[in-house]
């Protein structure tokens, strides 16, 4: 089964995408299998709108392991399955919190074991980033996109287009990531998922 990660910084919505890609693909209930960085697994089963209530927050460093869920995606005449990893937010500085730590170097080491990679960024922010800034400002994103680039099968997300100043933040991203696939998204209302599910499609 392939491995589609989903990676970015804290807070871009990443765990509410995978949600909203297993709503929009008409899972009614997900099985979440829980990875800690120690390596100790364990899966529950939850209903969708419970599972956004649960994991999806307002705080950084919502998502602190590797949950997985396995989508089943109509390829010609048959089906395929997918792992869909949702990650621990990368940040550029050493953080605070040894398991925030461990869960970081977490995120990276799994990028070598996926075959697709989905690199949320957030497009309200980049939008209302004083444009002045814009090579430091998106700094760790630059890294992440040179890292995982390369390997295919990778697409940038611009999460959070319903918000204001996200289409400004979209073309600052499309500016400054050019040559990348960028997808506008509203992980929210669901704006936008019927190209991720697509992206993953052509990569299975
Ligand atoms: N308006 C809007 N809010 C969003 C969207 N996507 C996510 N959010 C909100 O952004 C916040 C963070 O969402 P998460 O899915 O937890 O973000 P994350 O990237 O998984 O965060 P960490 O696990 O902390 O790294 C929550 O309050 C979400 O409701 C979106 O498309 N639009
Ligand atoms: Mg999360």
């Amino acid at each position: 089964m392939k491995r589609c990660i989903v990676l970015g910084k804290p807070n871009v919505g990443k765990t509410l995408l995978v949600l909203a890609l297993a709503d929009h693909m008409k899972a009614k209930d997900v099985e979440i299998t829980f990875q800690d960085p120690g390596g100790v697994r364990y899966s529950r089963k939850y209903p969708i709108d419970i599972a956004i209530r649960e994991l999806v927050g307002t705080l950084p460093h919502q998502t602190k392991c590797l949950q997985s869920l396995v989508l089943e995606f109509r390829a010609g005449k048959g089906k395929k399955k997918v792992e869909l990893v949702d990650t621990t937010g990368l940040i550029d500085a050493i953080h605070d919190d040894p398991l925030t730590r461990k869960a970081m170097a977490q995120t990276l080491s799994a990028v070598g074991g996926a075959q697709i990679m989905i690199h949320v960024i957030d497009a309200h922010l980049m939008g209302s980033v004083d444009k002045s800034s814009d090579p430091e400002d998106a700094d760790l994103d630059m890294q992440l996109a040179a890292f995982a680039g390369p390997r295919g099968g990778y697409c940038i997300v611009a999460n959070k287009m319903d918000l204001p100043g996200a289409k400004r933040g979209l073309a600052r991203i499309r500016r400054l990531f050019t040559g990348y696939k960028v997808l506008p998204v509203s992980a929210a209302t669901k704006e936008g998922l019927k190209e991720v599910r697509r992206h993953v499609l052509l990569n299975l």
